[in-house]
């Protein structure tokens, strides 16, 4: 007979958090000893309410290990950047391997590893706010650590959460993970310069995107290519 394992979310603390600078001189680790679970709607509301007051537009990625994140903040970035003055948060287990990627097209970077946590809280991007100089900021990007579960339990206090798919995790891959297409507002799906050689339907993971939540703005991009990143732009920043 079949069966299904419901299991409940496990309260956590995080010990620390260690912020690589994009002047790696001034690397810094911040000791941190506080319930997460309790605090992050609260913080996420100050880290919104920081924003505003500075004039920020900040926007979240979220989506699956390998789904294209930092790709398409890369093309993004290299698109805007004569226009913005952006600053790219980068959400990983470890290294700063993503954050680098994407100084190179003219954002600042700053990357936050989060050991053990599966997701950014809103307390990890507080400390990265109160510890920048914010009138230098005119965009934000989040890229969360790449996973399609974790960070729906943790709003962040951006504008807008963009949830990023790629077409080679399976036709499915959107009706399994319901979660983060009800919590987000723009949903991408990337690699369609692949869709010759991948057996998936796009129309179909649309129309899932669609009964999932019917107020998502849903896009199909190929971060490669360039197809449809202006149109993601727009989404965005308009
Ligand atoms: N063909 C194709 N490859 C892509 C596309 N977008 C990203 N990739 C490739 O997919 C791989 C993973 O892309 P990343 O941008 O690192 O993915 P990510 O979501 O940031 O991954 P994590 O940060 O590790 O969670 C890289 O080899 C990219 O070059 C796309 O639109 N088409
Ligand atoms: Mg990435």
């Amino acid at each position: 007979m079949n069966k299904t394992l419901f299991l409940y979310p496990i309260p956590f603390q995080i010990n620390f958090l260690f912020i690589a600078m994009t002047d790696k001189r001034s690397s810094r680790i911040i000791e941190l000893n506080e319930d997460l679970t309790e605090n992050n709607d609260r913080l996420a509301e100050e880290n919104n309410q920081l924003l505003r007051e500075k004039n920020i537009r900040a926007f979240d990625f979220v989506g699956a290990i390998g789904a294209g994140k930092t790709a398409i903040i890369e093309t993004v970035v290299e698109r805007i950047t004569n226009d913005y003055r952006i600053l790219v948060i980068n959400g990983d287990v470890a290294t700063r391997i993503d954050a680098d990627r994407i100084e190179k097209y003219g954002a600042q970077t700053i990357q936050v590893n989060t050991g053990r946590e599966c997701a950014l809280n809103s307390y990890h991007i507080s400390q990265v706010l109160n510890n920048y100089d914010l009138d230098e900021v005119d965009v934000l990007f989040i890229e969360n650590v790449g996973n399609l579960i974790c960070p729906s339990d943790f709003i962040l206090g951006t504008e807008k959460r963009i949830i990023i798919v790629s077409i080679t995790e399976g036709p499915w891959v959107i009706r399994k993970h319901p979660m983060l297409f009800k919590f987000s507002d723009i949903a991408v799906i990337n690699k369609i310069d692949l869709k010759d050689v991948i057996d998936v339907n796009i129309e179909d993971m649309i129309q899932d995107a669609k009964e999932i939540n019917p107020n998502l703005t849903i896009l199909s991009t190929s971060a490669t290519t360039g197809e449809n990143i202006s149109k993601l732009i727009n989404c965005i920043l308009n």
